[in-house]
């Protein structure tokens, strides 16, 4: 793929804190943290206004922990409607530059700008253009990073939050990866970046002296991708709703399951994730597909559509229900279930359409 192309990631800056900043004035300047409970008493902090960082605090702490950090934190509770509100009015400035726009989360979106709808041309001035929407339309701040794939965007858009803007164009890929610390690596979590410490792979020029026979010998799967990842290729593209056929998880299981019950339960927990995973990508569908591998390895999938879009669990799960009641599933040895939504609505987003909730 060629190096041509210009991608966005633009992730809001404290995203949940900065609303409550916004709409309760009395908690600007403040250290908050949204979720948890205020006694300490149980929960995890979704996340922290950046006065409440200062003190170490971060996402997905145990709310009695950042008390311990700061004892004046004010806790506050979640407005989910009104952060899907403001994810809505977001993506609707984003829908202005393209129509390429992959959403991550409720405040993250990769946009691929290599044409845009205005004829701007540059993305660096996109960017700049919707952060100042977002300012001055939301009253809220967002950070971008522009660059020629979703990963150098990525990483890019984290290194100066908040309202920071970051660009490593063509000339700077090679360098700006071998410098790029591997803890920073997009996709690199604690074990890995502990693992890479023990070896001795601290940044990106490290993981580039190894062979990629080397580097898959060491992190499986993943090795291919750090192989490619430090040499700045990175070849997949923005999926924008429009592009994406089926949404589906699955999952293998240690010990084949035989008992209808367990069999049900299973489903229901990876419909719950398929929802959420619905959620994100803001698609709702009709058809409802479902997959059961059994010990022997054969394999049937059944689908079921209903009349309109399906939103919520309930219909999902009558759905389910009803496949699962045709399928023969005496003495049967299952060792992997899945379930995927497809039929998608046309537009690219249904931002009128009732939501799903996301926890
Ligand atoms: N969130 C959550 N639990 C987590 C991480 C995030 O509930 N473990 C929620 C709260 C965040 C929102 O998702 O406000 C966006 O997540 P980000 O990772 O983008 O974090 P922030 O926007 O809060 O901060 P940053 O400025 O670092 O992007
Ligand atoms: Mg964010």
């Amino acid at each position: 793929m060629s190096n041509n192309r210009k991608i966005i990631h633009m992730d809001m800056d404290a995203f949940y804190a900065s609303v409550e900043q916004r709409d309760f004035p009395q908690y600007k300047g403040k250290p908050i943290v949204v979720g948890g409970s205020p006694e300490g008493r149980g929960g995890v902090v979704a996340t922290a206004s950046y006065e409440a960082r200062k003190f170490g605090i971060h996402s997905a702490m145990s709310s009695k922990a950042a008390k311990k950090l700061c004892p004046d934190v004010i806790f506050i509770q979640p407005r989910f409607d009104v952060y899907k509100d403001v994810s809505r009015l977001f993506h609707q400035i984003l829908h202005r530059y393209t129509d390429m726009i992959e959403p991550l989360s409720l405040d993250e979106a990769y946009l691929d700008v290599t044409e845009d709808k205005l004829g701007i041309g540059s993305a660096i001035e996109i960017a700049q253009s919707i952060q100042a929407a977002v300012r001055s339309e939301l009253n809220l701040t967002i950070s971008a990073g522009v660059s020629i794939n979703k990963f150098l965007a990525k990483v890019a858009s984290d290194l100066q939050k908040p309202a920071g803007l970051t660009f490593i164009g063509p000339s700077r890929v090679e360098s700006f990866m071998e410098s790029l610390e591997v803890k920073k690596f997009y996709g690199v979590g604690k074990v890995t970046a502990e693992k890479m410490q023990k070896l001795g792979l601290l940044k990106g020029g490290d993981l580039k002296k190894m062979t990629e026979n080397e580097l898959v010998l060491h992190f499986g799967k993943m090795g291919h991708f750090f192989y490619q990842i430090v040499r700045g290729i990175d070849d997949r593209l923005v999926q924008s709703s429009r592009n994406i056929k089926s949404v589906s998880v699955e999952d293998t299981y240690p010990e084949d399951l035989e008992e209808l019950e367990r069999i049900q339960k299973e489903l229901y927990l990876l419909i719950d994730r398929l929802l959420i995973r619905l959620d994100k990508r803001k698609l709702n569908g009709r058809t409802l597909t479902t997959k059961i591998k059994f010990h022997d390895f054969t394999q049937i999938t059944r689908s079921l559509s209903a009349s309109s879009a399906i939103y919520d669990k309930v219909t999902m799960i009558s759905l389910l229900d009803k496949i699962i009641g045709n399928v023969d599933l005496k003495n049967k040895k299952i060792r992997l279930l899945g379930v995927g939504i497809s039929n998608f609505q046309n537009s690219d987003n249904k931002f009128n359409s009732p939501q799903l909730a996301l926890f």
